[in-house]
């Protein structure tokens, strides 16, 4: 059990993935340069890092070299970042603020924005070909397939995909859950599945209960940013607030009101410290980490 604060714990973890960040990146004076820059805008001085943070807390389970979990945690991060500058983009969500400063396509153009996205997902996948993950090389190749999945149309942009042909539509709970599980979920729970094989490896009951924190704590995550979206300001979050509503699209919070929302976070938040109780101390950060994404206010 450590000792430090979780704050100076968290506040470590987010120096060092901006070190490593910065260290995969090209450099600004490199050739291409505008893209590089635009890469490195995207990137770097901003974000709460929660998926290094999530990689790093479960690489505690598994007493993970840092080294490694700063690589697969860079590459999630790569990907996160991606995401958000081709979410912004016109033909997507349309959105001008992004982390407090003009999203990419605002601040560079519409087709440098295309570009950033593209290299910064290539990026990620070359960041983690280049050196080890862990001590077997099978399972090393497994981790960026894990990662790749996570990534494509059966995860995230599969979600999005979902996400824009809901506006406007009516949406159950299980088919917002089905949404969010692949939109927002699918790189968290990867976050904590990798995280948790750049160490001792774990037997198969150990990964499936983990695999389930992933899937909770990645739709606890979307809960909290739909009651965020629509009680927090513009300022505080830095990104556009009150957009879903304006947008039409269905939410937690347009489909249970914010109070049961906040309920729900509450009760996801237990099942996924319940289900890291077995752990023991070897869970104390994922388990302050998932307290502190139910509370957060931005
Ligand atoms: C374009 C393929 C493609 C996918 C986009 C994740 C996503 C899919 C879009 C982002 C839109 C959005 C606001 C989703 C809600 C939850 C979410 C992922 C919020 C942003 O993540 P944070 O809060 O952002 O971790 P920071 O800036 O802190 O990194």
């Amino acid at each position: 059990m450590s000792h430090r604060s979780f704050s100076q714990w968290m506040g470590d973890i987010q120096q060092r993935t901006e070190a490593a960040l910065d260290r995969a990146l090209p450099a600004a004076d490199v050739a291409p340069e505008r893209l590089h820059q635009a890469m490195r805008y995207a990137v770097l001085g901003g974000g709460k890092r929660v998926r290094p943070l999530l990689v790093h807390a479960a690489g505690q389970l598994v007493q993970a070299d840092n080294a490694r979990l700063d690589r697969i945690a860079s590459a999630l991060e790569l990907i996160h970042a991606y995401s958000l500058v081709h979410d912004d983009m016109p033909c997507m969500d349309d959105d001008a603020l992004r982390r407090g400063k003009p999203t990419v396509h605002v601040e560079y153009d519409e087709a440098t924005a295309l570009l950033v996205g593209d290299a910064l997902q290539t990026l990620a996948f070359q960041h983690v070909a280049e050196a080890s993950l862990c001590d077997d090389p099978v399972r090393h190749i497994a981790m960026i397939r894990q990662l790749a999945i996570a990534s494509g149309s059966r995860g995230m942009a599969g979600g999005q995909a979902i996400d824009l042909a809901s506006v406007g539509l009516e949406l159950n709970l299980s088919e917002l859950e089905f949404m969010h599980i692949h939109k927002t979920g699918a790189l968290i729970r990867a976050s904590i599945a990798l995280g948790a094989q750049c160490g001792r490896p774990l037997g198969d009951e150990a990964m499936a209960t983990l695999d389930h924190v992933g899937k909770v704590v990645g739709l606890l995550f979307q809960v909290v940013d739909d009651i965020l979206d629509a009680e927090a300001d513009t300022a505080t979050l830095g990104k556009t607030a009150g957009k879903d509503a304006a947008n039409d699209k269905p939410t937690y919070v347009s489909l249970l009101g914010v109070s049961r929302a906040r309920e729900l976070a509450e009760e996801m938040c237990q099942d996924a410290l319940a289900s890291l109780a077995p752990f023991g101390d070897t869970a104390q950060r994922l388990s302050e980490l998932t307290r502190f994404i139910v509370r957060r206010q931005f």
